[in-house]
């Protein structure tokens, strides 16, 4: 079949030292001293769940930068034990690397989280998924192999964040799942971190905006093609939900009351199930032995949480809408949440036939066979519209890398070899066209690069 592949017109890479090269010169541009800003312009600041992918990339560059990037996260987290899925860079130090803060939207006043946030901190007052433990792991694991300074650095650091990484995920557990279904609530599509996707059209169409304060988009200043981007629609809706958290002040215990969406995010709670399992090992590793099994309680509770939230007609995990009661069983990327933690043999063998399928991976048509954020033969899907169709190389290595825990090291190295032949046209997209390999969004995204990394390092 002939395709016809998007190729840059201006330096394509040429082979996997210059991958290497290049991914490390996109973090080493976004490093603005204490943070790795997620990408250049569009989002410059720290991102929760980005930093965690961003520090397992540093780590095969050096540990000490991977483990501060780690601290100056922890170090925005809240009294709750909540880690804030923004944490706003300092004005001055951005004027200095020549980029505004201000050009993102919405910017710390539209949070009002002054008081929430520690002392000196400018944070926002939402969540995004717990993989922190997962890569925590990878990185202490990488760097204690090696030994020397490095593994000792890390040992340190396992010892000393142990505490506040557990609080975290006590918090999730108490705030976001009391319930013990297994399963955790969000109360903004941004906490999901797949902003976007279809999986919230149902939630987010119960949301009307009521009286918004005004404001001003400046993601579409930066990514100038508006349809990579979410409507101006959903914005408002952003920013509705957004207002309703700030007037209770983000207070875990009157969100329920105050907020128009409330979805049981699958894909969360599954990595959160992942999380836990890795936490214990850290816990029973570095002297917190005492922990291990309550956080193998959680991980259980969310695996099986995650289980049984797959649709037998379909094959695929289901979010549900908690103010509707309904499952949303739509054919997004979020629906393979078991392969990141199901301990069912026949689940997982039945997702990998899937997400290697026709309506996935396997669609001849595609320019690499890896899977886009929904099924090629959805009528929902929008090739180049942000998380509602193209392939995120972040989601790519992630899924990737608990496949190769799991012990599919074939399948992790299938998926490695054409995730690197779709970075190398060398813009280290914040994703990708499904059909062409054109790069979207924010180019030099550091999550990206991370992951490049991850791939090249592979150990
Ligand atoms: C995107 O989300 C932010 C809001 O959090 C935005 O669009 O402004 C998402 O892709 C999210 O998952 C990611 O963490 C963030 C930074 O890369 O960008």
């Amino acid at each position: 079949m002939s395709r016809t592949l998007w190729t840059n017109p201006d330096r394509p890479i040429a082979d996997l030292d210059e991958l290497r090269t290049r991914a490390r010169a996109v973090l080493a541009q976004n490093d603005k001293g204490t943070m790795v800003t997620a990408a250049p312009n569009l989002y410059p600041h720290q991102w929760s769940w980005d930093a965690a992918f961003v520090a397992t990339g540093l780590s095969t560059v050096g540990v000490p930068r991977a483990l501060a990037e780690l601290d100056h996260l922890l170090a925005a987290q809240w009294d709750s034990g909540m880690i804030p899925h923004i944490v706003f860079a300092d004005e001055v130090q951005l004027r200095g690397a020549g980029l505004r803060g201000a050009g993102y939207f919405p910017g710390v006043d539209r949070w009002r989280t002054e008081r929430a946030s520690p002392a000196g901190v400018k944070s926002s007052g939402i969540c995004q998924p717990p993989v922190h433990a997962t890569l925590v792991r990878r990185i202490v694991e990488r760097a204690t192999s090696r030994g020397g300074e490095d593994g000792r650095l890390a040992e340190d650091f396992a010892r000393r964040t142990l505490p506040q990484w557990i609080r975290w995920h006590e918090w999730m557990r108490r705030a976001r799942a009391s319930d013990r279904s297994g399963l955790v609530t969000i109360y903004h599509g941004w906490e999901s971190g797949m902003d976007n996707s279809p999986r919230f059209d149902g939630p987010y169409s119960r949301v009307h905006p009521g009286d918004l304060e005004p404001f001003v988009r400046t993601d579409t200043r930066i990514v100038e093609d508006a349809s990579q981007r979410p409507s101006d629609e959903e914005y408002a809706r952003y920013l509705w939900l957004v207002q309703q958290m700030a007037d209770v002040r983000f207070d875990d215990a009157r969100l329920p009351g105050a907020v128009d969406f409330q979805v049981k995010d699958v894909f969360m709670s599954a990595a959160f199930a992942a999380a836990n399992e890795d936490l214990a090992v850290l816990a029973e590793r570095f002297g917190h032995s005492d922990e291990v099994t309550r956080l193998r309680e959680w991980s259980a509770e969310f695996r099986e949480g995650v289980d049984a939230a797959v649709d037998p007609a379909t094959g695929l995990a289901r979010d549900r809408d908690l103010l509707t009661g309904e499952w949303i069983s739509l054919p997004t990327i979020a629906g393979f949440a078991p392969l990141l933690s199901t301990a069912d043999p026949a689940l997982r063998a039945a997702q990998l036939v899937l997400i290697e399928g026709p309506e996935w991976a396997g669609d001849p048509r595609l320019a690499f066979p890896l899977p886009p954020s929904t099924s090629t033969t959805s009528p929902l899907l929008r090739p180049r519209e942000y998380w509602r169709g193209p392939v995120w190389p972040v989601m790519t290595w992630y899924i990737a890398e608990a496949m190769r825990r799991h012990g599919d090291g074939g399948r992790y190295a299938r998926w490695r070899e054409a995730s690197i032949a779709q970075l190398m046209e060398g813009h280290f997209g914040e994703y990708y066209e499904p059909f062409t390999g054109e790069p979207l969004g924010s180019y030099h995204q550091s999550w990206t690069a991370a992951v490049a990394l991850e791939w090249l390092d592979g150990s």
